[in-house]
This record gives structure tokens, sequence and C-alpha cells, in this order.
């Protein structure tokens, strides 16, 4: 078969729903696609251990300290997960990690922001991992099966990450004055953030033709911010918190919210390494390899301790 039939018969399999496995046929754009996005995601995790293990010695609790412990730990294992998904592309983790620390692959705009307050840990739990829900549970039925498989399991934890976020705002909003106003300036700092996770307007997104016809995508940019603001306002009502968008109406004939623009220039900048905590988080993940060093030699070393015990006998 030539390049087109092969490129034909991929799409046909695309279109009927079938599920594309490592050893299958793939073009290159549709592995380079998946390695970009995969990786970018699972250093996403990585990242986002950060601005919450800012809290672990802080946390008001012991419960709340074990629960932020567990949450942290989970974001690394679905880094782990996601890393080992990619790798069946045929790319290494030693290649991402090498072209993340390098600055050359990206992780998302929303962990170069601050965490200022206990109530962060909240707005984060619900409207971080509330966004990351949304858009893995369409990745769960992506047509690369590896990722789909890895997504079951991480929107399964993602599930708890966002209860919990929820009860520690709620909580506060039941409790004193400063601790409400302490809830709804954490809300206020990581609304817009939060919308800007789903990336581009879609008219502005150059990868999303190809992944929506590849099916790695289910759904638009805009569609799913759309779905995560109709499913989070009645949330913020519920308890009390007030979404800082001026412009946000209930719309009867659409049945959904509109809302207010997103402010691009942000989000160009933060993608761009200029954000708040872009230069942090860099640093913290460089020096996290550096100290990891030792680690990954004492692994490789027994490795082959191993390999050449196995040859000897
Ligand atoms: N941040 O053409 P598009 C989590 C870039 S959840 C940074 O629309 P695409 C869980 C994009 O890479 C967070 N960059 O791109 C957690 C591209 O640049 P490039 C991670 C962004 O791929 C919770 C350019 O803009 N989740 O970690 C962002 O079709 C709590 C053009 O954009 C995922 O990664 C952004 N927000 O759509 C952990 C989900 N948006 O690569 C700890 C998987 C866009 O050409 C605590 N990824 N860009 O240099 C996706 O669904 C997609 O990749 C999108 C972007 C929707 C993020």
């Amino acid at each position: 078969m030539n390049q087109q039939e092969l490129e034909k018969k991929f799409q046909d399999r695309i279109d009927k729903g079938e599920i594309i496995e490592p050893k299958d046929w793939m073009p290159e754009q549709y592995r380079k696609q998946l390695i970009r996005m995969m990786s970018q995601h699972a250093h996403s995790e990585v990242v986002g251990m950060l601005p919450e293990g800012n809290w672990i010695t802080r946390a008001p609790s012991l419960r709340r300290k074990a629960v932020l412990l567990a949450k942290v730990q989970d974001e690394g294992g679905h880094g782990l997960y996601i890393y080992s998904g990619a790798e069946t592309l045929d790319i290494s983790r030693e290649e991402m990690v090498g072209e993340f620390l390098s600055g050359k692959a990206k992780y998302s705009s929303i962990f170069n922001y601050p965490t200022l307050s206990w109530a962060d840990m909240g707005a984060i739990g619900w409207l971080v991992d509330g966004a990351a829900i949304v858009n893995q549970t369409a990745l769960a039925k992506c047509s690369y099966g590896p990722y789909a498989r890895a997504m079951v399991r991480i929107c399964k934890e993602e599930n708890f990450h966002h209860k919990q976020g929820y009860e520690i705002l709620a909580t506060l909003m039941k409790g004193t004055k400063e601790q409400r106003e302490m809830a709804q300036d954490s809300v206020s700092r990581f609304w817009w953030p939060s919308l800007m996770m789903f990336g581009p307007h879609d008219k502005d997104s150059p990868h999303s033709s190809d992944l929506l016809r590849w099916k790695v995508k289910l759904f638009s940019n805009d569609t799913l911010r759309q779905r995560f603001i109709d499913r989070t306002i009645p949330q913020a009502e519920n308890i009390g918190i007030e979404i800082p968008d001026p412009a946000l109406k209930w719309n009867e004939e659409t049945r959904h919210y509109e809302h207010g623009e997103i402010d691009w220039n942000e989000f160009k900048n933060v993608i761009s390494g200029r954000g708040i905590c872009n230069k942090e988080r860099m640093k913290a993940r460089r020096k996290a390899h550096e100290d990891g060093a030792w680690v990954r030699e004492a692994a490789e070393a027994y490795a082959q301790k191993k390999v050449s015990k196995a040859v000897a006998v």
C-alpha cells in the first residue's frame, strides 16, 4: 500500500471508532501530535505538584495535610502514567523530560500562578481539577489506546480531588467573615486562569483540526470550556461564591451561560514564559532533576548488574 492508501485506511479506522494501538500503522503527524500533547500533559501533572506542595507543611489540620499529601502524590502518579503512555510512541522519557527542561515543551498555563492562601487548595481542587476532568473525560474516549486508558484511572482520582477542593471552599464559606473573604479572593484569582486551561478559541487553535479529525480531541476547546462553565456556576451559587465575571448570565434559549472575554494577552504571556511563576517552576523542576541524578544512576547500575548476572547464569 502506498502512503495515501495507508492514510485512508487509518482514517477509515478512526471514523469507525476503532482504537489505535502502539504497533498499528499511524501517520507520522498523528504520532508527533500525540507526543506533543501527551508529554505536555505529563509535564503539567508534574509541575502541578508544586503549587499545592507549597501548602503541605501549612495545612490547617492533620486530616487536611494527609489529604493534600495524597493528592499531590496522585498528580505525580498521573504524570508517570502519561509518560509511560507516551513512551509507546517511540520516544524515551529522557527525551521528553529533556525537551521540558530546555523549555521546548510546554506545560499547562494554570501552574504559573502562585498559591497565596489555604483557600487556594480549595480553588485548585474545585476549579483546576474540575476543568481537568471535563477535558480528560473526553480524552478517555480518544482514539489512542494507551492515552485513553491512562485517562480512565486519572479521571477517577481527579473526581476525588475535585470533591475535596469543593469541600474546602464550602467549609470556608460557612466560617468567619475572614474565611469567606479568603475563599472568595481565591476563586476570584483562579477563575479566569482556569478558563484558559482549555486553550485558545477554536478559530485560533492551530492543532484542533488535525486532532479532531483523528479523534484525539472529541470536542473543541470552546465546547469543553462552555461545558465547564455550565456545570460550575450552579456549584458556585450553592456555596455562595461569586464568579468574577460581570458579563455572566444564563441564556434560556441556548441553555448555556454567556460569559465575558478571556484576557488572551495574559494567556499568551504565561505560555511564553512570562507568567508570575514560570521561572520559579522551571527552577524547581531543574533542581529536582539534578537532585534525582543519583537515583537514576543507582537504578541504571542495579538494572545492569541484574542483566550481567542473568547473562552469567
Ligand atoms: N497552557 O492549538 P491549541 C492537570 C498551547 S490538567 C499552556 O489549542 P491543542 C491536572 C498549545 O500547547 C492540565 N499551553 O493546542 C492537575 C499550543 O502550543 P504548541 C494539563 C497551552 O493541543 C490538576 C498552542 O497553545 N492537561 O494537569 C494551553 O490542540 C490539579 C495552541 O493551542 C492537558 O494537557 C494551556 N492551557 O489544545 C494537576 C490536557 N492551551 O504545543 C495538578 C491535554 C493551549 O504548539 C493539580 N491537552 N496551549 O507550542 C489538551 O487537551 C490540549 O493540548 C489543550 C490545547 C486543550 C491544552
